[in-house]
């Protein structure tokens, strides 16, 4: 009988998985696939790198969405469908976006992007230009068409993920505001909207730390897990060396009912860059993280994450280890456990 349980979220029987390894060494219990990175360079014909994606169930496989730099440099969303979780098979175009009649309505750039289910839509959120670096969104039903919603926030913002569900009949988006270009700063913020449209209701989650791995700026990661103890958050935290900033992958658990209240907040990071393909690529010493894969009967947490702005890996945890890790070594400070509104 597990200790924790995840709530609100469909079985995935074949979540993709590899044991942890029986390695004295591991004292955080998230451990990477072996044969990463899944996703390598050129991955397609015009596309040079897939990176900080986001992934879901779909139909008994999966789906993705992809940022895919296309060989001119400019950042696309492509789709991808898999068996396993693990070997994609991406279309051959970006995909093309609609307004809401039909007429085909791109946007100049989207990276980043993120996919949250929401009772019987499918949500695409990206960072793209509004006259500067900002959040845009999109709804599909199908996977075939793709209708653009209004941009939820003023320029700059340039991280923003969903809730899987309404929280007090609102939907709730995480994000970042920043400026337009590679931010020294940021706290991550959460909003509300009754329909999608109107945001409001801003409230301060948690912002950088003392801790030196997340102590120049955060953002939000994968969609937000809904457990017995609170939603479970994986986020990227930012350290600033001489030679570059190093991103980093940490959890933290906010309150169910008002997720402005972080209860736990890991004061180490789960992965931080160590391997060659985090370590060298695009943009070295990069852990993304966009999405996980989990299941309630098992526990089992596939980690997304992009690396080195360069390919896509996978990370594994297991739901009673990583709640009782992250609470061994939480430190919440006023910041993270005030309801966020000055
Ligand atoms: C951030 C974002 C990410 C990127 C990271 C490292 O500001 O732009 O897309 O992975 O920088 O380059």
């Amino acid at each position: 009988m597990s200790k924790y349980q995840i709530l609100n979220s469909p079985k995935v029987a074949n979540v993709p998985w590899q044991d942890k390894p029986k390695d004295a060494a591991l004292d955080i219990p998230v451990w990477r696939y072996t044969e990463n990175p899944i996703i390598n360079r050129n991955p397609l014909p015009g596309v040079a790198r897939i990176f900080n994606s986001a992934v879901i169930p779909y139909q008994g496989a999966f789906i993705g969405v992809f940022r895919a730099e296309q060989k001119d440099g400019i950042p696309f969303i492509y789709l991808g469908h898999s068996k396993d979780g693990i070997s994609w098979n991406f279309d051959p175009h970006r995909i093309e976006f609609t307004d809401e009649n039909g007429k085909p309505s791109m946007p100049v750039y989207a990276y980043d992007p993120r996919l949250v289910k929401i009772e019987d839509v499918y949500y695409l959120i990206w960072c793209q230009d509004f006259y500067g670096a900002s959040i845009g969104m999109a709804r599909t039903k199908d996977f075939k068409t793709f209708t653009r919603l209004e941009n939820p926030f003023l320029p700059f913002n340039r991280n923003a993920v969903l809730f899987p569900r309404k929280v007090h009949g609102n939907f709730m988006m995480l994000s970042r505001p920043s400026d337009s270009g590679h931010t020294p700063f940021g706290d991550i913020f959460l909003s509300e909207s009754p329909d999608l449209v109107y945001w409001g209701k801003h409230r301060h989650v948690m912002g950088k730390n003392p801790e030196w791995w997340e102590s120049l700026k955060i953002g939000g990661g994968a969609a937000p897990i809904e457990t017995s103890e609170g939603w479970l958050l994986f986020y990227h935290g930012v350290s600033q060396t001489c030679n570059g900033y190093v991103y980093s992958i940490g959890g933290a658990i906010l309150d169910i009912e008002d997720p402005s209240i972080v209860k736990y907040r890991c004061s180490t990071f789960l992965i931080t860059p160590e391997q060659w393909y985090e370590e060298r690529g695009f943009v070295p010493n990069v852990c993304f993280p966009c999405a996980t894969i989990h299941d309630p009967d098992t526990g089992k947490i596939a980690i997304y994450y992009g690396a080195a702005d360069s390919y896509v890996a996978l990370a594994f945890t297991e739901l009673d280890e990583i709640i009782d890790y992250i609470k061994e070594h939480s430190i919440t400070r006023t910041a993270d456990t005030e309801i966020g509104t000055r």
